[in-house]
C-alpha cells in the first residue's frame, strides 16, 4: 500500500500513538489537585447520604439545582431548574442555562491537568494498549469537530458513528457535542439494514466509520456495511472512512479520509454554546413493537446524572481506573465509558475485546496489567466465563479491584456469587444496577448508601437520590408497602430521562407514560422485599434481553416475515444459561415441505442480515397453527408454558379460537426436543 510520508505519520499519530505499554502514572498531575470543585468532578453539597438522600425525596429539583450549579461548567446560568408534566411526557432542565458538554468533558480537564489519562484503549491484541492524556484527546476532538465543519456539519446536523470502540471514536462523540451536532451511535455489530433504517429515521448528513474493525482476532468489514447501508440513504452526503487496520478498502465519491484531514485541521475549535435543552444524541434501543426507537437526550441534565452517578454509585475517586467493558453502541458505553468518566476527570478504560480473547482469562489479565479499580459488566460474560473455571481469574493479581458492577439484564444468583466471591475475592462491593437508555443512568443500585450498609446478592435494592420508584397493581393503583410486587412506575422527573422519541412524541407518551398517568412506567416488574428494597422481575412486555442485547421478539418477527415459505411466526424469549435469554421461534408453513432445514437455515441467514447476529433465534420449531385468541392476537403467553414446561399453570385458555392447539404444539415441541437430544 502506497503511504505518502504525511499519511503515514498521520496514522501513527492517531492509531498507534503513543507507543503501547507507556506507564499510566508518568506524567499524571491527578493526584494533587483530588476532590476538584464546581466544574471539577460531580459534587454534592457538604452532607453525607443520609443528608442527601433525604433532601433529594424532599425537595428534588432544588437537590438537582444545586448540584448542577457545583457540578457543571456553564456558560451562563440556567433560570428555571425544572419544567415538568409528567402526563404528558414532558420534562426539561435547568431551562435558560448555557453549555458545552465538550468544555465539561475535556476543556476543564485540561486547564487544570492536562496530561492526566482520559483514556486507555485496551485494544484487541493483549499487551498494546494505548493512553490518551485529556490535552491529546482535546486535540483529536477539536480537529475531528473542525474536519466536520469544514464539510458542512453544523449545529443540529445528525450524524451517525459506526465505529468500534476507540479514542477515534470517542473523539467522534466529543466532536459532534463541541459543535452542537447531534450523534448516533450504531453498534458495530448491526447490518447494514440495520444501520440504513437507523440512518435513515433520523436523516443523518454524515457518517464516521473505521476502515475495518478488529475484535476478538477476527476483522469486522465495517466501511464494506456502510457503503451496503448508505446506497439506501439520500440524506448521507459523506461518509468519513478512519483506518483501523492497514488494509486499503475501495473509496467512493463521498468517502473522506478522517485521519488525512485531521491531520491538516487546526487543533482548537470554538466550543458551540448550547441551550440545556438542545439534544445531545440520539441512541436507538428496540421496544415491542418492530421499529427501534430513536431515545433523545439532551445536554445538561443527562451529562449531569451520568457524572453524578458514576461518581457516586463506583464510589470513583479521582485517580481511580475506571474499567467499564460495555461497547459505545450502547448506552452503557455512552454514560459510563464515555460522558460520565470523563466529566469527572475520570481515566476511563476502551475495551476493543472480548472476554474470552486470546483466552477466557483476558478481563482479569486487563485488570492486573492497567490496574483497574472499578470494573463494570455484563452478567451474560460473567456466566460464560464461570463456565470456565476460576483457574482463569486466580492466575492474576485482582487487588486493584474495588468495585465491581452488573448491568443490562438480571444477574442470577449463581452468577453474582461466583462475581463476588472468585473475581472479587470477598473484599469489592459488587452492584446490581438496574437502569435503561431512557433513564440516561443508573437508578436503582445497591450504592450509595450509608457507610457498611448491608448488600443483597443478585438485587439492585436502593434508588438513586431523587428517584422515587413506585409499584403499579393491574387496575393502576400505587402498590403501597413492602413484600409486594408491581409494574415498575418512576414517580418525579430526574435531569437523565429521555427527553422523547425522535420524530414521534406520540409513541413515547404512548409508551412511557400512558399506561399510568402522571408516572414513567419502565416496561419491567419489580418486587419490592419487606426490608422495602428494590429487586427486578424482568420485562413485562414483548422485549427479550440477549446477553445484556435488548430487542423486541417483533423486530425478529417481522424480518422473518420476508421469506415468502413462512407466512406466520411467533418469537418469545427462553431462558438460556449464558445468554440469559435466547430467541425461540415457532413458524407455520405456507404448505408443508421436505425443505424445512433449509427454510430454518435462510430465516436464520434473513435475520442475521437484517438485525444483528446476536438476534438469531436459537429454536426454530415448525408447527401447523399458533395460538390465537378469538380476536386473532397471538397469545405468546401459552408458547413461553410450553417450552418452559410449566404445563399446570397455563392459565386461562378459554379465550383462544381452538384450544386444541395447545395439544397441537406440545406434541410438536415434545418432538423437537427428542430430535435435538437423539
Ligand atoms: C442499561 C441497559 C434496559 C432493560 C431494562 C431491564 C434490563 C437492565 C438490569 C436489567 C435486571 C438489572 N439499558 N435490565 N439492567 N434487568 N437487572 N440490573 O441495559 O435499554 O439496553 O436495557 O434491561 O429489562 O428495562 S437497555
Amino acid at each position: 500500500m502506497a503511504l505518502t510520508a504525511a499519511r503515514a505519520r498521520v496514522l501513527r499519530a492517531l492509531s498507534r500513538w503513543p507507543p503501547p505499554g507507556r506507564v499510566p502514572v508518568a506524567g499524571w498531575s491527578c493526584r494533587s489537585d483530588a476532590g476538584g470543585s464546581a466544574g471539577g468532578s460531580a459534587e454534592l453539597p457538604p452532607g453525607g447520604y443520609g443528608v442527601w438522600q433525604e433532601q433529594a425525596a424532599r425537595d428534588p429539583v432544588g437537590f438537582w439545582a444545586e448540584v448542577a450549579r457545583g457540578t457543571l461548567c456553564w456558560d451562563s446560568p440556567f433560570h428555571t431548574a425544572c419544567q415538568a408534566g409528567l402526563p404528558v411526557g414532558t420534562a426539561r432542565w435547568f431551562l435558560g442555562g448555557r453549555l458545552n458538554v465538550s468544555v465539561n468533558c475535556l476543556d476543564q480537564h485540561v486547564n487544570k491537568s492536562p496530561n492526566r489519562v482520559a483514556l486507555i484503549w485496551e485494544r484487541d491484541e493483549p499487551g498494546t494498549e494505548v493512553y490518551v492524556t485529556y490535552r491529546e484527546l482535546l486535540d483529536l476532538t477539536c480537529r475531528l469537530a473542525n474536519t466536520l465543519k469544514k464539510y458542512g456539519i453544523e449545529k443540529g446536523d445528525k450524524v451517525a458513528i459506526y465505529m468500534t470502540v476507540s479514542p477515534l471514536s470517542v473523539a467522534a462523540m466529543l466532536a459532534c457535542a463541541r459543535i452542537g451536532a447531534v450523534h448516533t451511535v450504531i453498534f458495530a455489530g448491526f447490518s447494514a439494514e440495520s444501520l440504513a433504517g437507523r440512518i435513515m429515521d433520523s436523516g443523518c448528513k454524515a457518517v464516521i466509520t473505521y476502515n475495518q474493525g478488529v475484535r476478538g482476532g477476527r476483522i469486522i468489514e465495517m466501511k464494506k456495511t456502510v457503503d451496503e447501508a448508505v446506497k439506501s440513504c439520500p440524506s448521507i452526503r459523506h461518509v468519513f472512512v478512519a483506518q483501523r487496520t492497514d488494509n486499503k478498502v475501495q473509496m467512493g465519491d463521498c468517502d473522506i479520509s478522517l485521519e488525512e484531514e485531521m491531520a491538516k485541521a487546526d487543533s482548537v475549535c470554538t466550543p458551540e454554546s448550547m441551550d440545556s435543552e438542545d439534544t445531545l444524541f440520539l441512541l436507538y434501543t428496540s421496544g415491542s413493537t418492530g421499529k427501534p426507537k430513536g431515545i433523545v437526550h439532551t445536554q445538561a441534565g443527562y451529562l449531569l446524572y451520568a457524572a453524578l452517578t458514576h461518581k457516586y454509585v463506583f464510589d470513583y475517586q479521582q485517580g481511580d481506573v475506571f474499567g467499564c467493558v460495555a461497547d459505545i453502541g450502547w448506552i452503557t458505553g455512552h454514560s459510563y465509558v464515555v460522558y460520565g468518566p470523563l466529566c469527572n476527570g475520570a481515566t476511563s478504560v476502551l475495551f476493543e475485546s472480548t472476554p474470552v480473547y486470546p483466552d477466557p482469562g483476558r478481563y482479569w489479565e486487563v485488570v492486573q496489567r492497567l490496574k483497574v479499580n472499578q470494573f463494570y459488566g455484563a452478567p451474560t460474560a460473567i456466566r460464560l466465563l464461570l463456565n470456565h473455571g476460576e483457574e482463569w481469574v486466580k492466575r492474576y493479581d485482582r487487588s486493584s479491584l474495588k468495585t465491581l458492577g452488573s448491568v443490562g439484564e438480571p444477574i442470577n444468583n449463581e452468577a453474582w456469587q461466583w462475581f463476588y466471591h472468585v473475581v472479587g475475592e470477598g473484599r469489592c462491593t459488587l452492584l446490581d444496577t438496574w437502569w435503561q437508555t431512557e433513564t440516561g443512568g443508573i437508578c436503582i443500585a445497591p450504592r450509595p448508601s450509608e457507610e457498611n450498609a448491608e448488600i443483597v446478592p443478585a438485587m439492585a435494592m436502593r434508588p438513586f437520590f431523587g428517584i422515587i420508584p413506585v409499584l403499579m397493581d393491574e387496575n393502576g393503583k400505587v402498590v403501597e408497602g413492602n413484600d409486594v410486587s408491581g409494574a415498575l412506575c418512576i414517580a418525579h422527573p430526574w435531569p437523565g430521562m429521555a427527553r422523547t422519541i425522535y420524530g414521534d412524541h406520540q409513541r413515547f407518551v404512548d409508551a412511557y407514560f400512558k399506561a399510568y398517568p402522571g408516572y414513567y412506567f419502565t416496561g419491567d416488574g419489580a418486587y419490592r422485599t419487606k426490608k422495602g428494597y428494590y429487586q427486578i422481575t424482568g420485562r413485562m412486555d414483548d422485549v427479550i434481553n440477549i446477553s445484556g442485547h435488548r430487542l423486541g421478539t417483533a423486530e425478529i418477527e417481522d424480518a422473518m416475515a420476508d421469506h415468502a415459505e413462512v407466512p406466520e411466526t411467533a418469537v418469545i424469549g427462553y431462558p438460556h444459561k449464558i445468554k440469559g435469554e435466547g430467541a425461540f421461534a415457532f413458524i407455520v408453513l405456507k404448505e408443508p415441505t421436505a425443505h424445512t432445514d433449509r427454510i430454518k437455515e435462510e430465516l436464520k441467514a434473513i435475520v442475521a442480515s437484517k438485525i444483528a447476529k446476536y438476534a438469531v433465534p436459537d429454536h426454530i420449531l415448525v408447527v401447523k397453527r399458533l395460538p390465537k385468541t378469538r380476536s386473532g392476537k397471538i397469545m405468546r403467553r401459552l408458547l413461553r408454558k410450553v417450552i418452559t414446561e410449566e404445563l399446570s399453570s397455563m392459565g386461562d385458555t378459554t379465550t383462544l379460537d381452538d384450544p386444541s392447539v395447545v395439544k397441537e404444539i406440545l406434541d410438536a415441541y415434545q418432538k423437537y426436543k427428542e430430535k435435538s437430544s437423539s
